[in-house]
């Protein structure tokens, strides 16, 4: 797998006003620009070429695009999110999603599902069942998915967000995962790199082309990562944490 793009968007100035259950505070806007600027940077340090579409002020999430979209090799599926106040950022997404696919397919209601609850491993997807993705949203992607050619299966997550708030897939058949996911039935013939529970927010970290993307303040993961012969770069999102979001939400890569 080689990523050579990625979408994002600028945080807006209602991102104040973003969900959270972190009960971190409010995040500050002008340290999640700078913060934000310096993770394009990383995208392109990795090769990627980044569009960087403008802030949304109708939607304070709306920095967190990873949610409303799956950008696959073979065609994008634009989302439907659980979260209410979130379901407007895909329209905007699939006018972006449109310069780069021909193929796009949408999940549906009943159906729900944000993409952050989508893990990809090769071919093959894990999807999250999670307060966001509801069975019939997970049913529809894993039909989309094999009428493509591909594969999926359904993991029923608690206690986190999105499935990838707890595991994130650093090719090579090597996950990086809290053990509650790690030790999953569904991911038994993956090789795991450990993250301890108290550095849980670190499983959300990122590869790219090589580069393991990880989060600042996570020592023993970043040496667990470090040990396995990545290449790392080490960001401060503290104000993304703050409304529950980590370093995959904050792109769409392709
Ligand atoms: C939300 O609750 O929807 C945002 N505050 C955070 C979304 C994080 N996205 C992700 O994990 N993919």
């Amino acid at each position: 797998m080689r990523f050579t793009k990625a979408i994002v968007r600028t945080p807006c100035k209602r991102i104040i006003e973003g969900i959270s259950t972190a009960g971190l505070g409010l995040p500050d806007y002008d340290l999640a620009l700078q913060q934000h600027s310096k993770y394009i940077k990383a995208l392109e340090a990795c090769g990627l070429e980044v569009t960087v579409l403008p802030p949304d002020n109708d939607y304070p999430d709306s920095t967190f695009v990873e949610d409303t979209a799956l950008l696959t090799p073979a065609m994008a599926v634009v989302t439907n999110p659980g979260a209410q106040s979130r379901r407007g950022e895909v329209r905007e997404m699939e006018e972006t999603i449109t310069l780069f696919y021909d193929k796009i397919e949408h999940i549906r209601p009943p159906g729900t599902l944000e993409a952050g609850d989508v893990m990809m491993a090769g071919s093959h997807y894990f999807i999250g069942l999670s307060e966001r993705t509801n069975i019939e949203g997970a049913n529809q992607l894993g039909h989309i998915l094999k009428n493509h050619g591909m594969t999926a299966s359904i993991i029923e997550i608690s206690g986190m967000l999105h499935l990838k708030s707890g595991i994130s897939y650093l090719e090579n058949n090597i996950l990086l995962g809290v053990s509650a996911l790690g030790k999953h039935p569904a991911l038994s013939h993956y090789d795991i790199i450990p993250v301890p529970d108290n550095e849980a927010y670190a499983a959300n970290s990122l590869w790219l082309n090589g580069t393991v993307l990880v989060p600042e303040g996570y020592p023993m993961t970043l040496e667990n990562i470090r040990s396995a012969d990545y290449n790392t770069i080490v960001l401060d999102v503290s104000e993304f944490r703050k409304l529950d979001g980590g370093l995959s939400c904050l792109s769409l890569r392709f």
